[in-house]
């Protein structure tokens, strides 16, 4: 009888790496990749290009992922590093189109994984389709290239396909793992103005770090500048690289606004900070026919 192939035998076909780069498929029919390098771990979903994990050395985890995550076809995870593209938020003008885009709740395609000295390379694509169309009219390609070490490098990349100019808003919602946010501190926003979403998008200036006792949510404005989480009780500094990203969104719920969520885990916001490089409100990005946007970042820990 004649074997007809799966996806998940097809993937680990052409793209695993022995020891680097494994296939897993879970019982509800979610592909994900396994990424070993000589220094780090890494876990990255299909459906969304979502990575899920990043560890490196002796080090807790970099990333963090709510205990209570939902792992479903169609439904962004709680946690990791969810794509908001092409738009940030809440659409402009539908409310019924999905919040922060589709990017992160679509499959994306795979494209290449390889060894580049001790990191491990992925790279996917989103090509507009029917599906994505029908909620945002450009012809658009997406590749998001991930560099797996010692460092988690993230580069994606927007080309305008189409006839006509684009705008998007795009952010990489990085979900950071803190010993106990109430105790870390953000640099890097000083004598930024932002965009608090808690007051109704009041527009205000931060002076001095920022640190965080209650449900933060802003949208930092015009800042290109890296930022640095330094946490004491896990005795390191995670900092924050970024290109062609002029707004970094922090965001923390607090317990009142977590526990509404209802995926957060016990306590789970205590464990997480989101600091996220991105182009959103006043800093969307307007691309011509043919012109090409790229959003980078490199995350790395200083002990
Ligand atoms: O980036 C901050 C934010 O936009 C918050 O307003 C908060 O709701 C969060 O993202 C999570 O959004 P989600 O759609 O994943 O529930």
């Amino acid at each position: 009888m004649e074997h007809k192939m799966s996806e998940l035998e097809a993937l680990s076909n052409k793209f695993s790496i022995a020891g680097h780069v494994v296939f897993e498929q879970a019982d509800n029919g979610l592909i994900s990749i396994n990424v070993k390098t000589a220094h780090a771990t890494c876990c990255i979903q299909l459906q969304g290009a979502h990575i899920t994990h990043w560890a490196i050395d002796n080090q807790p985890d970099v990333i963090w992922l709510s205990d209570d995550a939902v792992f479903a076809k169609a439904r962004s995870l709680r946690g990791g590093i969810p794509i908001c593209w092409p738009w940030f938020g809440a659409h402009v003008s539908d409310a019924s189109l999905p919040a922060h885009g589709f990017a992160r709740t679509v499959n994306w395609q795979l494209k290449e994984t390889s060894l580049a000295g001790e990191k491990v390379k992925i790279v996917f694509a989103l090509q507009a389709n029917k599906t994505t169309e029908a909620m945002w009219p450009y012809a658009s390609e997406l590749e998001y290239t991930v560099m797996i070490g010692q460092t988690l490098e993230l580069d994606l990349r927007t080309r305008n396909t189409g006839q006509s100019a684009m705008t998007i808003g795009e952010a990489l919602h990085t979900y950071f793992n803190v010993s106990d946010v109430s105790k870390v501190t953000l640099s890097g926003l000083d004598d930024c103005d932002y965009l608090d979403k808690v007051e109704g998008f009041k527009r205000k200036h931060q002076t001095g770090p920022v640190m965080i006792d209650q449900e933060v949510d802003r949208v930092y404005l015009d800042t290109a500048d890296d930022c640095v989480i330094e946490d004491p009780g896990y005795q390191r500094r995670i900092v924050i690289k970024k290109q062609g990203s002029h707004s970094t969104v922090v965001w923390n719920p607090w317990r009142e606004t977590a526990e509404k969520m209802g995926d957060l885990g016990k306590d789970g916001y205590l464990n997480m900070l989101c600091v996220e490089s991105a182009n959103a409100a006043e800093n969307v990005v307007s691309l011509a026919p043919g012109e090409q946007h790229r959003l980078w970042v490199e995350y790395s820990i200083l002990t």
